[in-house]
Protein backbone atom coordinates (compact mmCIF):
# COMPACT_ATOMS: atom_id res chain seq x y z
CA UNK A 1 0.00 0.00 0.00
CA UNK A 2 3.04 2.47 1.32
CA UNK A 3 5.26 2.36 -1.82
CA UNK A 4 2.03 2.76 -4.28
CA UNK A 5 0.96 5.58 -2.64
CA UNK A 6 4.02 6.93 -2.65
CA UNK A 7 3.90 6.77 -6.56
CA UNK A 8 0.48 8.23 -6.53
CA UNK A 9 1.87 11.12 -4.62
CA UNK A 10 4.79 11.70 -7.14
CA UNK A 11 1.97 11.50 -10.31
CA UNK A 12 0.35 14.19 -8.72
CA UNK A 13 2.97 16.74 -8.06
CA UNK A 14 4.04 15.97 -11.82
CA UNK A 15 0.62 16.63 -13.18
CA UNK A 16 1.19 19.77 -10.76
CA UNK A 17 3.87 21.52 -12.25
CA UNK A 18 2.06 22.48 -15.49
CA UNK A 19 3.56 19.63 -18.16
CA UNK A 20 0.90 17.99 -20.11
CA UNK A 21 -2.91 18.96 -19.44
CA UNK A 22 -4.48 16.44 -18.00
CA UNK A 23 -8.38 15.37 -19.06
CA UNK A 24 -10.90 17.17 -16.66
CA UNK A 25 -14.52 18.18 -16.87
CA UNK A 26 -14.96 21.51 -15.04
CA UNK A 27 -18.50 24.16 -14.57
CA UNK A 28 -20.83 21.59 -13.71
CA UNK A 29 -24.42 22.50 -12.39
CA UNK A 30 -27.67 20.62 -12.31
CA UNK A 31 -31.41 22.34 -12.70
CA UNK A 32 -33.79 20.27 -10.88
CA UNK A 33 -37.07 20.22 -12.57
CA UNK A 34 -40.24 22.72 -11.87
CA UNK A 35 -42.34 20.28 -11.26
CA UNK A 36 -40.81 17.42 -8.45
CA UNK A 37 -40.83 13.63 -10.27
CA UNK A 38 -39.68 15.40 -13.43
CA UNK A 39 -35.76 14.71 -14.64
CA UNK A 40 -32.67 17.43 -13.81
CA UNK A 41 -30.82 18.85 -16.34
CA UNK A 42 -27.04 18.66 -15.68
CA UNK A 43 -24.68 21.40 -18.16
CA UNK A 44 -20.43 20.72 -17.57
CA UNK A 45 -17.57 21.10 -19.72
CA UNK A 46 -15.25 18.63 -20.82
CA UNK A 47 -11.55 19.40 -21.06
CA UNK A 48 -9.91 16.88 -23.06
CA UNK A 49 -6.24 16.19 -22.31
CA UNK A 50 -3.05 15.21 -24.53
CA UNK A 51 -5.18 12.30 -26.28
CA UNK A 52 -8.30 12.23 -27.01
CA UNK A 53 -11.10 10.69 -25.45
CA UNK A 54 -14.69 9.50 -25.06
CA UNK A 55 -17.41 10.00 -22.39
CA UNK A 56 -19.72 6.95 -22.17
CA UNK A 57 -21.58 7.95 -19.15
CA UNK A 58 -22.09 10.27 -16.40
CA UNK A 59 -24.00 8.98 -12.84
CA UNK A 60 -24.51 10.24 -9.88
CA UNK A 61 -25.47 8.53 -6.50
CA UNK A 62 -28.27 10.82 -6.02
CA UNK A 63 -30.14 9.95 -8.98
CA UNK A 64 -31.31 6.79 -10.12
CA UNK A 65 -31.03 6.67 -13.69
CA UNK A 66 -29.17 8.93 -16.31
CA UNK A 67 -29.06 9.72 -19.70
CA UNK A 68 -26.82 11.80 -22.45
CA UNK A 69 -28.76 14.09 -24.79
CA UNK A 70 -28.79 16.35 -27.41
CA UNK A 71 -31.34 18.77 -28.46
CA UNK A 72 -31.82 19.06 -31.67
CA UNK A 73 -34.82 20.77 -34.05
CA UNK A 74 -37.17 18.69 -36.22
CA UNK A 75 -37.83 19.86 -40.00
CA UNK A 76 -40.66 21.09 -39.00
CA UNK A 77 -38.96 23.21 -36.68
CA UNK A 78 -40.21 21.69 -33.18
CA UNK A 79 -37.52 21.22 -30.68
CA UNK A 80 -36.67 17.72 -29.60
CA UNK A 81 -34.20 15.43 -27.60
CA UNK A 82 -31.97 12.53 -28.92
CA UNK A 83 -30.01 10.40 -27.16
CA UNK A 84 -26.52 9.72 -27.15
CA UNK A 85 -24.74 6.87 -26.32
CA UNK A 86 -21.21 8.89 -26.18
CA UNK A 87 -19.36 12.32 -26.92
CA UNK A 88 -16.29 12.03 -28.13
CA UNK A 89 -13.55 14.89 -26.62
CA UNK A 90 -10.41 15.83 -28.84
CA UNK A 91 -7.26 15.89 -27.37
CA UNK A 92 -6.90 19.49 -26.05
CA UNK A 93 -10.47 20.54 -27.27
CA UNK A 94 -13.03 21.60 -25.10
CA UNK A 95 -16.47 20.30 -25.15
CA UNK A 96 -19.42 22.12 -23.77
CA UNK A 97 -22.90 20.89 -22.59
CA UNK A 98 -25.43 23.60 -22.14
CA UNK A 99 -28.84 24.46 -22.30
CA UNK A 100 -30.34 24.47 -25.94
CA UNK A 101 -27.37 21.64 -26.66
CA UNK A 102 -26.29 18.52 -25.40
CA UNK A 103 -26.85 18.20 -21.62
CA UNK A 104 -27.41 15.06 -19.30
CA UNK A 105 -30.68 14.39 -18.09
CA UNK A 106 -31.24 12.96 -14.44
CA UNK A 107 -34.19 11.04 -13.65
CA UNK A 108 -35.69 9.62 -10.17
CA UNK A 109 -33.12 12.55 -8.13
CA UNK A 110 -33.11 12.10 -4.53
CA UNK A 111 -35.58 14.67 -2.60
CA UNK A 112 -32.28 15.60 -0.14
CA UNK A 113 -31.24 17.13 -3.52
CA UNK A 114 -31.98 20.59 -2.73
CA UNK A 115 -31.07 24.34 -4.55
CA UNK A 116 -27.62 25.11 -2.75
CA UNK A 117 -26.52 21.71 -2.63
CA UNK A 118 -24.46 20.02 -4.42
CA UNK A 119 -24.71 16.47 -6.80
CA UNK A 120 -21.68 14.43 -7.04
CA UNK A 121 -21.09 13.48 -10.55
CA UNK A 122 -19.19 10.37 -12.11
CA UNK A 123 -17.62 11.24 -15.31
CA UNK A 124 -17.33 7.41 -17.28
CA UNK A 125 -14.42 7.89 -20.40
CA UNK A 126 -14.16 4.64 -22.67
CA UNK A 127 -10.38 3.90 -21.16
CA UNK A 128 -12.48 3.55 -17.98
CA UNK A 129 -11.23 6.75 -16.49
CA UNK A 130 -13.51 7.98 -14.39
CA UNK A 131 -13.75 11.74 -13.10
CA UNK A 132 -15.89 13.01 -9.84
CA UNK A 133 -16.61 16.64 -9.75
CA UNK A 134 -19.77 18.23 -7.60
CA UNK A 135 -22.35 20.06 -9.26
CA UNK A 136 -23.78 22.84 -8.25
CA UNK A 137 -27.56 21.90 -7.83
CA UNK A 138 -30.26 25.28 -9.12
CA UNK A 139 -34.23 25.65 -8.93
CA UNK A 140 -36.01 25.66 -12.22
CA UNK A 141 -36.23 29.21 -12.24
CA UNK A 142 -32.80 30.31 -10.94
CA UNK A 143 -30.40 31.87 -13.54
CA UNK A 144 -27.37 29.98 -14.80
CA UNK A 145 -24.83 29.70 -12.47
CA UNK A 146 -21.51 31.64 -13.95
CU1 LIG B 1 -32.92 15.65 -22.45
Amino acid sequence: MRPSLAILAATVALAGCGQEKQLYVSDAWVRLPAVAGRPAAGYFTLHGGPTPATLIAVSADTAIRTELHETKRTANGAMTMAKIASVPVPALGKVRFEPGGRHLMLFGINPVVKPGSAMTLTFTFADSTRILLDATVIAAGDPEPK
